[in-house]
């Protein structure tokens, strides 16, 4: 048996590892990027990479403009306090800022020169197309799933006329209005044709919900439902959100054979002055999880929680629960420190069964820079910890690697689906 760290093997072993990490194509399971068909709202370019809500909120921290006038700016001239703000007048040393860089590096672009106008020259020269296929492949990205919302004005017109199927992306049912906010939702779905009330306690209400789902999951093909959820969320409960989910969401998904993504820990708009940046973060008693996990054997569950005081119960709880699988380092987790964290801990406890990164880009190019910064530290991660397998007398060989990280970077997700 050949193994990668035999002696006579000339590349050593570390070298290998990092070598399929960075070359294995990755399952990108939770984006909010749009396939060209899309037109517009698939947002990509310099000017989108720097007023992503990422930057905005670091901005605000830099200048004092006020909050109005800001966003009454174009977004070039955002993009322009942004630059000057967050790149020149400071060193650009966050992760979100550190991304844009590796990014236009990957690009082929020389960062160094500080010129924003030669930047925006470079991407108004690029084709969206071809632009799409180079980022993918730069983030070697084999697969985009997307976060499609049927409350969304601007997404749903183009469900509805029907689109040109892209092989390259695929579809997620996001439903948080219908959980969050089922008094408003349920006018919008008796305006739509759907036959409820606001009691969702009704079997007509609720038959009509699973009407609504089951033609929105068919229309746009969804690989599982999702909700973000905030930090109090409680399962079970008196609230229309769990009975929604107990009553209408969980068979749903039975019959479809969808998980069901929660990903609890986001307070919304804790500044609402920074509008899509200003959402926090808070613990959530993941009993709920728990609870749902314990008494819905037959649902499949994906989740991710905010909060980083939450990633070791969480871990925990995947172990006690097949029917869980756990993903990504989401938003204010998604910085080095963090992911080093949380993924060495879920390795240890989990071994290869979760998915340790999603990208989350609102922004096509940013797939580049998230995965880039990721890959590097799951690669160092993993030569460790076959290092220490080695030391346990146990020699990993190169197939077994390649197969480790395929799971790792989409194969478990694809298993736990069903795809
Ligand atoms: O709820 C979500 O899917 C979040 O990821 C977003 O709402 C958030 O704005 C985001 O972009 C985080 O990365
Ligand atoms: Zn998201």
């Amino acid at each position: 048996m050949k193994s990668i760290f035999s002696e006579t093997s000339q590349v050593p072993f570390a070298a290998q590892v990092e070598e399929i990490v960075a070359s294995t194509p990755v399952f990108d399971i939770h984006t909010h990027l749009y396939s060209p068909a899309f037109g517009e709202l698939l947002l990509w370019g310099i000017d989108d990479l720097l007023v992503y809500h990422y930057l905005v909120a670091e901005a605000f921290r830099q200048s004092d403009v006020p909050y109005e006038k800001f966003w009454s700016l174009s977004k070039t001239e955002q993009a322009d306090l942004i630059w000057d703000a967050l790149f020149l007048q400071h060193s650009p040393i966050s992760e979100s800022c550190r991304g844009v860089l590796t990014t236009l590096q990957a690009l082929g672009l020389d960062v160094k020169k500080r010129d924003l106008p030669g930047l925006r020259k470079w991407f108004a020269g690029q084709k969206v197309e071809d632009h799409i296929n180079h980022c993918m492949q730069l983030a070697g990205v084999r697969k985009i799933c997307m976060t499609n919302s049927p409350f969304d004005d601007l997404e749903r017109p183009v469900w509805e006329q029907g689109l040109a199927q892209d092989e390259r992306f695929v579809a997620a049912l996001r439903i948080d209005p219908l959980l969050l906010s089922w008094q408003e939702t349920a006018s919008t779905l008796a305006d739509r044709g759907f036959q409820v009330t606001a009691d969702v306690t009704q079997e007509k209400t609720i038959s009509e919900v699973r009407r609504f789902l089951s033609e929105w999951s068919k229309r746009i093909n969804a690989r599982y439902v999702m909700i973000s959820l905030p930090p109090d969320f409680a399962f079970p409960a008196q609230t229309a959100a769990a009975q929604l989910i107990e009553r209408a969401v969980l068979p749903h998904c039975r019959e479809y054979n969808l998980p069901f993504a929660l990903m609890p820990g986001v307070k919304r708009a804790v500044n609402p002055q920074l509008k899509l940046a200003g959402d926090g973060v808070g613990l959530t008693d993941l009993t709920a999880i728990q609870n749902l996990c314990a008494q819905f054997p037959e649902n499949k569950f994906l989740t991710t929680v905010l909060a980083r005081e939450n990633q070791h119960e969480l871990c925990v709880l995947a172990r006690k629960f097949r029917n869980l699988h756990i993903f990504g380092c989401w938003w204010f987790t998604n910085v080095p420190s963090l992911i080093e964290e949380i993924t060495r801990m879920r390795i240890e406890l989990l071994g290869m069964s979760f998915t340790p990164q999603h990208s989350d880009a609102r922004v096509l190019d940013q797939i580049v820079y998230k995965w880039q910064h990721s890959r590097r530290i799951v690669a160092r991660i993993l030569v460790e910890k076959y290092a220490e397998l080695a030391q346990s007398g146990w020699q990993t060989t190169r197939a077994e690697v390649e197969r480790d990280v395929k799971d790792l970077f989409g194969g478990a997700f694809e298993r736990f689906c069903g795809m």
